[in-house]
């Protein structure tokens, strides 16, 4: 591609081997104008190449998520939070055809900015309503192997892409140092309240005490860019995945009636679903694998790069060639899957329907090894709360003078869903229970 050398794996014996057996000679990222631009030359961890600042960035990152999120009840306290926010304003709307995507994002945004900057956004704040507009620029125009990045000379020409990406990065970068500014007035170096004051404290201490190792410099940039990235993937992801969910529920009422019938007999109509409830519900487990195998959110992963000559399979690969994981056809694999275009959660479940498995190693949904995803365990603890909520309360339906909306995506640095309205009824069972 260009005067790239480009390698594109299919398989997923290949994958395995370039992300897990030779995880460390494939560890390394490309750089790219339009990666560059949003990462500020690589200072985030998503696009920053293998290294030791990138492995520092990356272990602050998990240490924070797992002291103020994962493992924490706090969380789950925020996303339950925000799920009842939504069933709010579902019920607000009742039966009339909405689009879910602002309410569904807003909820899944306020998640991370709780963890990032301890804030949250109320509805039609316009601070939120910029960051939907800036952010939906930047996956329509980053990294989606478009021709400027293949050809980067491309760039001395006007370019309507590059000129957006860089318009809506104006907004970003101004939201992000206000909270940076805010957060740097406010930290006093002994109560850390959310990601940003995390990595705040470890270049204090680091300036005050142990000074960190040459090359281990923590620049403004570099905790901006940090932040970006977790508040980036944080929303975008997520939100995609839940918009996806909603699809095929409603092109697939079945599936939407079996997850409710296993959610009234197993937690019933009194009380809230909790993150306890996983192993009680794994049909609603398996429809959530299943939506991440036939939708992955990230089609190619991000590309790697080989860091040394090596090989893949039978095939030598020269350093610095840029290799792409399909994961679409990992996912879609005839010989691994049976019928891949069917939504089918009962794949994932073992012979009693009891408990979920992976049929297939072909399914990598999250990336693997070195740089597997770093918000996994948030993403599914999410993914669960909010539609378990959703679906205990109501049923989404295609508003009844619409076609069904298509299940084709729109390729961009995530696979996007093309826009479409739902009609929230409050469930009958829901209504005479409260
Ligand atoms: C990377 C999937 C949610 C943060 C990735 C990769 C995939 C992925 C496939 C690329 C792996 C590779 O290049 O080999 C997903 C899916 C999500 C999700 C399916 C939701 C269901 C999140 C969330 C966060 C997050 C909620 C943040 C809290 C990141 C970061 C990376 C990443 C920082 C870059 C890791 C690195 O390059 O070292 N994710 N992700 N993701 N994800 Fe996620
Ligand atoms: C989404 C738009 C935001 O405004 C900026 C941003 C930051 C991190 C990116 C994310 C975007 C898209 C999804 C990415 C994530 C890092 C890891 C994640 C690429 C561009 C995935 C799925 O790989």
């Amino acid at each position: 591609m260009g005067s790239h050398y480009v390698v594109v794996v299919n398989s997923y014996r290949h994958a395995r081997e370039v992300l897990l057996k030779k995880g460390k000679d494939f560890a390394g990222r490309p750089r790219t104008v339009t990666t560059d631009l949003l990462s500020r030359g690589g200072k985030d961890i998503a696009f920053a190449s293998y290294g030791p600042l990138w492995k520092f960035q990356r272990k602050l990152v998990h240490t924070a998520l797992s002291m103020f999120g994962e493992g924490s009840l706090a969380l789950e306290r925020i996303i339950c939070r925000e799920a009842a926010s939504l069933c709010e304003t579902l019920s607000a709307a009742q039966d009339t055809a909405l689009d879910m995507a602002p309410e569904l994002t807003r909820a899944v945004t306020n998640v991370v900015c709780s963890l990032c900057f301890n804030s949250s956004y109320r509805r039609g704040d316009p601070e939120f309503e910029a960051m939907l507009e800036y952010s939906q620029g930047i996956v329509d125009t980053v990294a989606k192997e478009s021709l400027v990045d293949i050809f980067p000379w491309l760039q001395i020409f006007p370019n309507k892409d590059l000129t957006l990406l860089k318009k809506c990065l104006q907004v970003r970068d101004h939201l992000l140092q206000q909270k940076f500014t805010e957060h740097k007035e406010a930290f006093c170096g002994d109560t850390v309240k959310d990601l940003m004051d995390a990595l705040l404290q470890v270049r204090l201490s680091a300036e005050n005490s142990s000074p960190l190792e040459p090359g281990l410099e923590l620049t403004d940039d570099h905790l901006l860019m940090t932040v970006g990235d977790i508040f980036g993937a944080g929303v975008e992801t997520t939100t995609t995945v839940l918009k996806w969910a909603v699809l095929y529920l409603l092109h697939y009422p079945e599936i939407q009636r079996k997850i409710q019938e296993e959610m009234d007999h197993k937690i019933g109509l009194v009380r809230h679903p909790h993150l306890s409830d996983r192993p009680l519900l794994p049909y609603l487990e398996a429809t959530i694998s299943e939506v991440l195998r036939i939708r992955p959110v990230s089609p190619l992963l991000i590309p790697h790069v080989s860091l040394a000559d090596t090989s893949i399979g039978e095939y030598s690969i020269p350093k610095g060639a840029r290799v792409i994981i399909n994961l679409w056809s990992v996912h879609h694999d005839e010989k691994e899957w049976d019928k891949p275009e069917e939504f089918n959660p009962g794949r994932f479940l073992d012979e009693r329907g009891q408990h979920i498995h992976s049929p297939s190693p072909s399914y990598l949904p999250f990336g693997a090894g070195i740089r597997v995803c770093l918000g996994k365990v948030l993403a599914k603890m999410e993914l669960f709360l909010f539609l378990a909520w959703v679906l205990q309360r109501f049923t989404l339906e295609c508003p009844e003078d619409q076609p069904l909306p298509s299940l084709e995506g729109k390729f961009g640095v995530v696979l996007q869903v093309q826009k479409f309205q739902v009609k929230a009824r409050l469930r009958e069972a829901w209504r005479a229970a409260s």
